[in-house]
């Protein structure tokens, strides 16, 4: 085990997961939201403490805004702020869900002049991607309908193939459009972008900087989500994750929370894909909220159970697997997938962190660095963060 955990050791290094602002912020459920001490008034503090998940781990490098949330007069001071702190502004998240003139749609809405609101919003935020630096726009649209009939499904496809168009054709150099799907909430009878494929047949028609974003809460219980994975791969489509758990719905609770085990099977497709590394454009992400837990604790929680699982799908002896795959030997090949699920890493990735400078336990060190009662005692009144 030591020893092919040093084989493995070197693909750990620069590993990056990009947190979400929103994250930071405070989040509930339609019953409450419960204001935790501490919580950051402004995007700034936002930032800062995501400089902590960063400065304790060394895994999560860049954090994700989310405009109007996230909306600053001067994105350029911002971006130096941010790389003051130490990290990087990352993914643009648009939000088309929060005006009441989106009540019937956005992108896909029937009145061209909502649809020409919506467009533009997401034009202002590439503009804004200009200036932070950023790659990726992430587009998710809270659009579709709740009764039958309601609603012309295939014009709204049409409209939203052609305001996909316009706002691609703005991105310039190695900027993305990044669309997401999520199979309900809040229309319930129909969703514009319900599936992978959905996704996949918009931004194929767009070209080849429109890829998919999957998150990994927003499909049926039950579904193979490490095989849409591998599809998307496979069609070089898939490019980026937003991380969370979720026991029922799009619960966004901390991932490899509910079910490390398909955190793993995530992962292992993503490794043997070739969608991990420094060749790999696919950006992970995680889209979460903490709302009954502290939230700069709750994200090194997560950025730490992605490497976690990251080390063990690395584990998997893939020649051994694909041998006993190939001689059809169903329980070996089984055996191999899971001794690596089953090995724990937790010893040698704090020798690893230690020899690169880091703490040996990130969360204990954060604990006691005193962060978390200095912003608890200077801040007082917290933003409302979105929800998911
Ligand atoms: C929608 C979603 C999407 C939003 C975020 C706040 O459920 O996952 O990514 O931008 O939540
Ligand atoms: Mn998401
Ligand atoms: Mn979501």
């Amino acid at each position: 085990m030591t020893t092919r955990f040093e084989q493995i050791a070197p693909l750990l290094e620069g590993q990056a997961i990009e947190v979400p602002s929103w994250a930071y912020g405070n989040s509930g459920t339609r019953f409450k939201v419960f204001g935790t001490p501490g919580t950051p008034r402004t995007v700034e503090e936002k930032l800062a403490d995501a400089a902590q998940v960063h400065r304790f781990t060394g895994l999560a490098p860049s954090v994700a805004l989310h405009i109007p949330w996230d909306r600053v007069d001067d994105y350029d001071k911002l971006r130096r702020y941010a790389e003051d702190l130490g990290v990087r502004l990352g993914t643009i998240n648009s939000n088309t869900f929060q005006d009441d003139d989106y009540k019937l749609g956005a992108l896909t809405h029937t009145d061209r002049r909502i649809r020409q609101k919506a467009i533009e919003h997401h034009l202002e935020c590439i503009e804004i991607m200009g200036a932070t630096g950023s790659r990726d726009l992430k587009i998710w649209l809270a659009e579709g309908s709740n009764y039958p009939g309601q609603a012309d499904m295939r014009g709204r496809q049409d409209r939203l193939a052609e305001s996909l168009r316009t706002i691609y054709d703005r991105l310039s150099g190695d900027q993305r459009l990044v669309l997401e799907y999520k199979l309900f909430e809040p229309a319930f009878y129909h969703t514009d972008v319900p599936d992978w494929g959905t996704s996949y047949v918009q931004v194929a028609a767009l070209g080849e900087r429109a890829v998919v974003c999957l998150d990994t809460g927003h499909h049926a219980p039950g579904t193979n989500i490490e095989f849409i994975v591998a599809q998307l791969i496979r069609l070089g489509k898939l490019g980026s994750f937003d991380f969370n758990s979720r026991f029922y719905a799009d619960d966004d609770l901390i991932v490899g929370a509910a079910d490390p085990f398909q955190l793993f099977r995530i992962l292992f497709e993503c490794i043997r894909g070739g969608a991990f590394g420094p060749d790999s454009d696919v950006a992970y992400m995680l889209d979460q909220c903490h709302n009954i837990e502290k939230k700069v604790p709750g994200q090194i929680r997560s950025v730490l159970n992605v490497q976690e699982m990251t080390a063990r799908a690395l584990l998997v002896d893939r020649d051994a697997l694909t041998r006993a795959q190939e001689d059809g030997d169903v329980l070996l090949a089984n055996e191999i997938f899971m001794d690596a699920f089953y090995t724990d890493v937790r010893p040698h990735l704090a020798a690893w962190r230690e020899e690169r400078g880091l703490p040996a336990d990130p969360m204990r060190a954060y604990l006691a660095s005193g962060y978390q009662e200095q912003i608890e005692a200077d801040r007082v009144g917290g933003t409302q963060a979105g929800w998911n």
